[in-house]
């Protein structure tokens, strides 16, 4: 099965609405930047990262697999994924340019591509090929119904849907207002509806700084917060210590940290208690296995971010025993072949061979943005 042609591609899918903001950014599509890899047998494998759909950044990532990536995989045999990604990571030409940011993004879609294809080329789902599933069900919990941008009202009505209507038991709420004391009344105002036995967390997107972060969980106490997630700047090993020192509620963080070695940073100073390590911005599974393996080690609970939107994460949740639940953002679900599905509040078990990775021949036509 050797290497026969590396073909990147750069998809603006649009949002379910027409646009959402965190604390950070507001967003009207998703950016779905990756690589087709086929092999001399005629086998394709996909394997994408997710960007906030700015075509500039979209297409050093393409850039990079193209100019870079390309040369060393073709002729390579796929099967070979470790020894690839070894290769790719360790290559004379971006080992000095960068160990983070876009060299690992690109990374990430090759990686997913190759384990796609392997995947495909063994005739099982992910999951099943990594090993199969770790327990019975895994648990969906919902972003989606909590974005900044959405008024109070909205927010509570669209927390109790997803309770009452949809089966979801654990929610996720964005914060991050200037004035902390807005947050903290849009949270108070989701409890009161939902009641005790919902779990809660919320997310900053490193927004804050420290004392806004300590007042902030201070005041959250009756709340009950299920996590704090990024709530300091994302490097930031010492704050996000001194924090998880400071208050009870749990700090989670990982999805804009780039290799195994900042995550043993963080867990090594106690400055994690959830970890979110993501496929898409680590260099691809094959990273995210050595993270998983070392949380777990541990014995800290690993929860992805979905920036795939969970297509790649729900086989790694499914598969990996640190992990009981994962992230769920409904934004590209027209955008692939075999699309991630809740019911009840838990993950179905996708069945395709493969890393559920592959989108559509209408997506290609509908959302394809020029390379440059
Ligand atoms: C929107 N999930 C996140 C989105 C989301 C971000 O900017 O990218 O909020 O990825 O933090 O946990
Ligand atoms: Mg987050």
């Amino acid at each position: 099965m050797k290497i026969a042609s590396v073909e990147p591609f750069i998809l603006h899918m649009p949002l379910n609405r027409s646009s959402i903001s965190d604390s950070t950014h507001t967003i009207s599509h998703w950016g779905v930047v990756g690589v087709k890899i086929t092999t001399s047998d005629g086998l394709a494998g996909y394997g994408f990262t997710g960007t906030h759909a700015h075509l500039g950044s979209d297409r050093l990532v393409t850039s990079c697999i193209c100019d870079c990536y390309a040369e060393l995989l073709i002729g390579e045999e796929a099967g070979d994924v470790s020894r690839l990604w070894m290769k790719l990571a360790r290559s004379p030409a971006l080992q000095w340019v960068g160990r983070a940011g876009i060299t690992q993004i690109a990374l990430a879609a090759v990686d997913v591509a190759l384990w796609d294809l392997k995947a495909k080329a063994a005739g099982e789902p992910l999951w099943s090929f990594l090993g199969g599933a770790t327990s019975e069900k895994l648990e969906a919990y919902n972003t989606d119904i909590g974005w900044l941008s959405i008024p109070t009202d909205q927010l509570v009505e669209g927390s109790l849907k997803a309770i009452e209507v949809d089966g979801y038991r654990r929610l996720k709420l964005k914060v991050g207002h200037d004035d902390p004391t807005i947050d903290l009344a849009r949270i108070e105002a989701v409890r009161k509806a939902v009641g005790p036995s919902v779990t809660i967390a919320v997310d900053g997107n490193g927004r804050w700084d420290l004392p806004t972060c300590q007042r902030f969980c201070a005041n959250a106490a009756p709340l009950d917060l299920f996590w704090f997630e990024e709530p300091l700047w994302y490097d930031d090993v010492a704050g996000h210590a001194a924090l998880a020192r400071s208050t009870p509620i749990p700090v989670a963080l990982g999805e804009q940290l780039y290799s195994a070695d900042a995550f043993n940073q963080f867990m090594e100073a106690g400055a994690v208690h959830w970890v979110q390590p993501d496929v898409t911005r680590l260099g691809g599974i094959t990273e995210y296995i050595t993270v998983a393996e070392a949380a777990h080690s541990r014995r800290l609970p690993v929860v992805p971010h979905v920036g795939d939107m969970g297509q790649v994460h729900v086989h790694l949740a499914i598969w990996h025993k640190a992990t009981t639940m994962l992230e769920y953002i409904p934004w590209i679900l027209d955008g692939f072949e075999e699309p991630i599905r809740v019911e009840g509040g838990f993950y179905q078990r996708p069945e395709q061979p493969g890393a559920s990775s592959t989108p559509t021949a209408d997506a290609f036509r509908r959302y394809s943005r020029p390379l440059g």
